[in-house]
C-alpha cells in the first residue's frame, strides 16, 4: 500500500539525495504573509527570520523568542492579495526556513517581493503546492493530503484540570470535591508523570493511588474521566516488565553497531521504542491495555521529540542511532521528527483496537505533518507571564493553520506563580480554545479556578458555565474540522484575506464561523481594541452592532474579555433545560443579508458520523426566519439575539 503523505517513506535519489544538502528559494508577493511551520510561539505570522526544522524540547519552559519548539513542520500557509498557497517540503529531515516579507514600493511600481528558502539537511527536493482563492479552499486540500483530523470524544471538548504533582489519590478527590462543590463543571483531570512507580511508564504508585480503577470509577460517577500521561522511554531494568517485553520483542532503537540506545529521562537510563517499525506499534499499542484497565479514558504523550537529558550537547537521541523508517532503514536525522508521529499512531491504533466503539483521545506535545490523524497537541511548557500568554495563542493559531486543529496551552502557565489577573484572563482565553486545560510544574503555584481569591473564582466559574453552553458549538466545529480541514481557532482574516490590517492581527481569533474572539494580552487592560472583518458583529454582552471593516474599542472588565458574534450566524448552545437550542444573531435586512450555520447533531463518542443541519438565516420586515437547508423542520428551539438596527443603513460607532 502507498504511505500516506505525513508517514515517512522511501525516498528517491531526489535532487540532491538522501543524505546531501539542498535548498530551495521561491518568491511570494511584496504583500505576502506566511504563517504555519508548526508549532512557533511568535506568530502567529511568520516574521523575518530563520526558523529551525528540528522537534526541540526547550527545556524547562519557553517564552514568545524561543524556536524551535516541540512540533515543527515543514509546512507554509502564504497569503496575499493575489490568493492563498501552501507548501509542503515532505521531508522529514534537519533543515531550516529563512522566511523574509516583502515591501510594497507604495504605488512607486518598485515593489520588492518577499522570499522563502528551505534549506534540508539531506533528504529528497519534493514538495507539495496547494493553490486556492481562499485559505479554507488551501486548508481542505491539505486535510485531503494528510489526513482528516481525528474527532476527540464530547468530554474532551469540557474542562480538563491537570497538576504535575497532585501528591495521591485523596488529593485528586479533593480538587475533584473542590469543583463540584463550588459547581464548577470538570470534564477530565490528568495524571502526570508522578502518578507512575519510579516514573515507568505503564506502571502505578500502588503506594499512592492503592485503586485507581476504582477511583476512576468514582470520579466516573461525577462525569470526571482520568487521563494518562505516556512517556515514549522505557527504563532499561531487569525486572521492568514493559522493557523485558520489549526486549524480548527487539523493539528498542539501536545504534549502527548493534547496541541499545539508552538515554536519560525521568525514570532513570531508558530505552527508546522505534515507532517508525510498525512491529513496534502493533507491541507498543498493545500496551495501552494496561492503562485502560487502570481506568483511563485517554492518553497525553510527553517527552517525545524525543528527549534525553544530557549535561551537554543535544538532548536527544544521536543522529547515528538507526530506525526501521518503515522498512527502508536509515537513522536518526532523518526519523526524529517523525518519532512523535509515529508514537502517537502506534497510540491511537492501539486504543482504536483495545476499545473499538469508541474513539481515543490523545494528544501529543511532539508531532509532524498529518498528527491530526491521529489526535490534538499542547503548548508545552510555556513560561508563566504575559508574553507566555501571548505566545500560547500564537502555537494555537500556527498550529491550527499546520492543519493540527485540537490544542490549547496549560492555562496559567507551566512554571511559576501567575497574579490572579494574568490566571483569569488566560482562563478566560483558554475557555475558546479546543483544549480547555489548566496544568502546571510540580515546583510551580496551583491552578485551582479557587485559588486566586473570591472575584478571580466568580469570573472564572462564569467562563466555565459559557464553556459549558458552548459545547455543541464546539461539537460542531469539530465535525467540521474533521470534514473540510477548518481549525476551529482561524484567524481573524479567514473569511477576508484581503483585508491587510486583519493580515497583520494576531491579537484576537475567530471561533468557527460565528465568533470573534478577543482575549484580553495586556496587563491591566480593562478596554482593548478590536479589528473587525467585513459585515456586521454584535457584542455578545451588550448586544450591540458595529459594521467592519475597521476598529472598535469595547470594554474588557475582568468580568469577561470581548466576543462578537457575526450578524445572521447560528451558534448551537445548551438550552437551561440540558437540550440544544440555536442562538441566532439578527441578520442584515434583504436577501444579501442572509447568515448560515450549522448543527453537527451528537452521536455520542463512537464511529457514528453525525447528521450536519444547515440553517439560514435571514430579517425579512424586522421579523428573523430561520430555515432548515433542504427544507422540514428547524426542530430546535430558537432564540434570537443582537439589537435590529432601525435601518440597514451602515454604522460604525467608535470605527476607524
Ligand atoms: O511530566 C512532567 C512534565 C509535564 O508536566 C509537562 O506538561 C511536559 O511538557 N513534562 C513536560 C516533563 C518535564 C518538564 C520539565
Amino acid at each position: 500500500m502507498e504511505p500516506r503523505v505525513g508517514e515517512p517513506r522511501v525516498g528517491g535519489p531526489g535532487i540532491g539525495g538522501v543524505g546531501a544538502r539542498w535548498l530551495q528559494r521561491s518568491e511570494v508577493a511584496a504583500d505576502a504573509r506566511f504563517f504555519g511551520l508548526g508549532g512557533r510561539a511568535s506568530g502567529p505570522r511568520l516574521r523575518d527570520g530563520v526558523y529551525r526544522l528540528w522537534n526541540t524540547d526547550p527545556g524547562g519552559s519557553f517564552e514568545p523568542g524561543d524556536d524551535p519548539l516541540y512540533l515543527t513542520m515543514p509546512v507554509q500557509l502564504v497569503v496575499a492579495d493575489a490568493g492563498t498557497h501552501l507548501v509542503f517540503h515532505d521531508n522529514s529531515w534537519d533543515g531550516t526556513v529563512t522566511l523574509r516579507e516583502g515591501q510594497e514600493g507604495a504605488g512607486s511600481g518598485h515593489d520588492r517581493p518577499g522570499y522563502c528558502r528551505t534549506r534540508m539537511d539531506g533528504g529528497p527536493l519534493r514538495y507539495w503546492v496547494i493553490v486556492g482563492t481562499t485559505p479554507a479552499r488551501v486548508l481542505h486540500g491539505w486535510a485531503a493530503l494528510t489526513g482528516a483530523p481525528a474527532v476527540p470524544p464530547r468530554w474532551a471538548l469540557g474542562h480538563h484540570h491537570a497538576r504535575w504533582g497532585f501528591h495521591d489519590a485523596e488529593e485528586v478527590r479533593r480538587v475533584v470535591a473542590g469543583y463540584r462543590e463550588r459547581d464548577l463543571p470538570l470534564s477530565a483531570l490528568h495524571l502526570d508523570i508522578d502518578h507512575l512507580s519510579g516514573h515507568r511508564v505503564f506502571t502505578v504508585d500502588g503506594a499512592r493511588f492503592p485503586d485507581l480503577p476504582g477511583l476512576a470509577a468514582e470520579l466516573l460517577e461525577d462525569g470526571v474521566r482520568l487521563v494518562s500521561i505516556v512517556d515514549p522511554a522505557v527504563k532499561a531494568e531487569p525486572g521492568n516488565a514493559v522493557y523485558e517485553s520489549g526486549a524480548a520483542d527487539d523493539v528498542f532503537v539501536r545504534d549502527a553497531r548493534g547496541r541499545e540506545v539508552r538515554g536519560e529521562v525521568w525514570a532513570g537510563e531508558s530505552a527508546y521504542p522505534d515507532f517508525t517499525d510498525p512491529r513496534v506499534r502493533t507491541w507498543w499499542g498493545g500496551l495501552y491495555a494496561e492503562r485502560l484497565a487502570q481506568g483511563f479514558s485517554g492518553v497525553w504523550h510527553d517527552m517525545n521529540e524525543p528527549v534525553s537529558f544530557a549535561a551537554f550537547g543535544e538532548t536527544t537521541l544521536p543522529r547515528s542511532a538507526r530506525h526501521a523508517l518503515e522498512g527502508r532503514g536509515g537513522d536518526h536525522r532523518e526519523a526524529h521528527n517523525v518519532y512523535g508521529l509515529a508514537m502517537a499512531r502506534a497510540g491511537y491504533e492501539g486504543l482504536c483496537q483495545l476499545r473499538p466503539d469508541e474513539r481515543p483521545f490523545l494528544f501529543s506535545r511532539s508531532g509532524w505533518a498529518g498528527l491530526q490523524r491521529y489526535g490534538g497537541s499542547w503548548s508545552g511548557d510555556v513560561a508563566t507571564g504575559w508574553a507566555g500568554l501571548r505566545a500560547s495563542l500564537s502555537l494555537v493559531i500556527g498550529l491550527g493553520l499546520s492543519g493540527v486543529p485540537y490544542s490549547g496551552p496549560d492555562i496559567g502557565g507551566f512554571t511559576g506563580f501567575p497574579s490572579p489577573e494574568l490566571y483569569l484572563r488566560w482562563f478566560q482565553l483558554g475557555a475558546y480554545l479546543p483544549l480547555f486545560r489548566t496544568h502546571s510544574a510540580i515546583s510551580a503555584g496551583r491552578r485551582e479556578p479557587w485559588e486566586f481569591g473570591s472575584r478571580v473564582l466568580e469570573h472564572a466559574a462564569a467562563a466555565l458555565r459559557e464553556r459549558q453552553r458552548l459545547l455543541p458549538y464546539f461539537t460542531t466545529l469539530a465535525q467540521l474540522a474533521a470534514r473540510t480541514g477548518a481549525p476551529y481557532v482561524r484567524p481573524v482574516w479567514w473569511r477576508t484575506p484581503k483585508d491587510r490590517a486583519l493580515r497583520d492581527c494576531e491579537d484576537a481569533f475567530l471561533l468557527g464561523d460565528a465568533l470573534l474572539v478577543a482575549p484580553v494580552l495586556e496587563e491591566g487592560a480593562r478596554r482593548r481594541a478590536v479589528r473587525l472583518p467585513r459585515g456586521r458583529w454584535y457584542d455578545t454582552v451588550t448586544g450591540r452592532a458595529y459594521d467592519g471593516p475597521g476598529q472598535v474599542v469595547l470594554d474588557a472588565p475582568l468580568s469577561g474579555i470581548p466576543v462578537l458574534a457575526r450578524a445572521g450566524s447560528v451558534v448551537p448552545v445548551a438550552a437551561p433545560d440540558g437540550g440544544v437550542e440555536l442562538e441566532v444573531w439578527t441578520p442584515y435586512q434583504g436577501r444579501k443579508g442572509a447568515g448560515t450555520g450549522t448543527l453537527a447533531v451528537d452521536t455520542g463518542d463512537g464511529w457514528e458520523k453525525p447528521e450536519l443541519l444547515r440553517f439560514t438565516t435571514r430579517l425579512r420586515d424586522g421579523e428573523v426566519t430561520v430555515e432548515r437547508e433542504g427544507g422540514g423542520e428547524v426542530g430546535y428551539p430558537i432564540r434570537v439575539r443582537g439589537e435590529a438596527p432601525p435601518s440597514d443603513d451602515r454604522r460604525g460607532p467608535r470605527t476607524s
